[in-house]
């Protein structure tokens, strides 16, 4: 099948709105088709900065305004990051993120640092991401050469949205992010958030932004709202479980071939819901025991739900051109 990014609205609507049992069935056989059945890719999470933000993003406990439980803590040692990357290897991971509470990334002493940290996760064999806001396409570039693999970089809702969540930026800006990623030759990973307070037709409106990008994002996640103390979101309606597997499945048959992420928020998931999040096309997680600064199920419990559904962890840099992996391999 020829990769779609010209999905008109009425289109997705129209997935979106397929009644559930359907849908599921629909975004499953696609999901087989493109993807071994069972693999799920295992991702692990460090914040290397913590808080301290200067953006005003209203679901995110590290943004300075709102007075949250999360202490500031500087830049992480490459060893302390390195050690953590390890334990998450060990444990079964593939792809290690590490994300920093900037609104963009500078020219400095610190960005060098997350230079040398991302050449040495790349050498211990694990997929290298980066989250750390707006870069420029010679900071990409520099990423690039360093070894990283992807960038995060959500667009967390539609462009009508936006502001009503985030002030201090734009969707623009949001997109040339992506842009110069995507020129740097980095893997782009691009998802959004459900729960923020938005309509049916923003979450179409975020999957038409993803899936209408010039080349589909190689992962996708999909984050139910952590409620976090101190937010102006914390006091809203946690994320209905069928409205999780409905943007799964959605994104799913709009980006066939992309890593469906189902990201933050399976604290508040049984293995039964997280089961049909599967079976809707999700293959891939954020395990052990934090997210960023939020709690997220542990390596063992993870472990044994595999065990459980009979799921097994994805290898790395399965999707990477061959010369990539060759060059990684020799
Ligand atoms: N500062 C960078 C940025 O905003 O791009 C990188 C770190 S930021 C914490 C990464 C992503 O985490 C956000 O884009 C958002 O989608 C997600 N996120 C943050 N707080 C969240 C929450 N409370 N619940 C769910 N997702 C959240
Ligand atoms: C993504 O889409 N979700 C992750 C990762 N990309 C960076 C972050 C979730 C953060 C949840 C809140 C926290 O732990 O601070
Ligand atoms: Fe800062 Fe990122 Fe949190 Fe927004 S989501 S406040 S940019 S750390």
């Amino acid at each position: 099948m020829q990769m779609r990014n010209d999905w008109t609205k009425e289109e997705i609507a129209e997935i979106y709105n397929t009644p559930l049992l359907e849908l599921i069935y629909s975004a499953s056989m696609l999901h087989r088709e493109y993807h071994a059945t069972g693999e799920v890719q295992v991702c692990t999470l460090l914040s290397i900065k913590t808080g301290g933000c200067p953006e005003d993003c209203a679901y995110c406990p590290q943004a300075a305004r709102y007075n949250t439980a999360v202490d500031v803590q500087a830049l992480m040692k490459k060893e302390e990051v390195l050690a953590y990357a390890k334990k998450a290897k060990d444990a079964g991971s593939t792809r290690f993120c590490m994300g920093a509470a900037w609104r963009e990334i500078r020219d400095n002493k610190d960005f060098d640092r997350v230079l040398d940290m991302v050449k040495g996760v790349n050498e211990l064999g694990m997929e290298v991401c980066c989250t750390m806001g707006m870069l420029t396409e010679e900071q990409a570039k520099k990423l690039y050469d360093a070894g990283l693999y992807a960038y995060n970089h959500n667009v967390d809702t539609s462009e009508e949205h936006y502001a009503d969540i985030i002030t201090t930026r734009t969707y623009k800006d949001r997109l040339k992010t992506l842009a110069n990623v995507r020129k740097a030759g980095i893997s782009v990973c691009s998802g959004g958030i459900i729960g923020l307070g938005e309509t049916h037709e923003d979450r179409i409106g975020m999957l038409h932004t993803l899936s209408t990008l010039p080349v589909h994002p190689g992962s996708v996640p999909i984050n139910a709202l952590v409620r976090v103390k101190g937010t102006p979101l914390q006091d809203n309606p946690k994320v209905d479980i069928w409205d999780m597997i409905r943007m799964i499945a959605t994104a799913r048959i709009l980006m066939p071939t992309a890593m469906v992420r189902l990201s933050a928020g399976r604290t508040e998931m049984s293995i039964a819901e997280q089961a049909l999040c599967f079976m809707a096309g999700a293959n891939s997680i954020f395990s052990g025991d934090k997210l960023l600064t939020t709690p997220n199920p542990a390596f063992d419990e993870d472990n044994a739900m595999f065990q459980l559904l009979g799921l097994k962890p994805r290898e790395a840099f399965k999707d990477a051109p061959t010369a990539v992996v060759k060059e990684l391999i020799i």
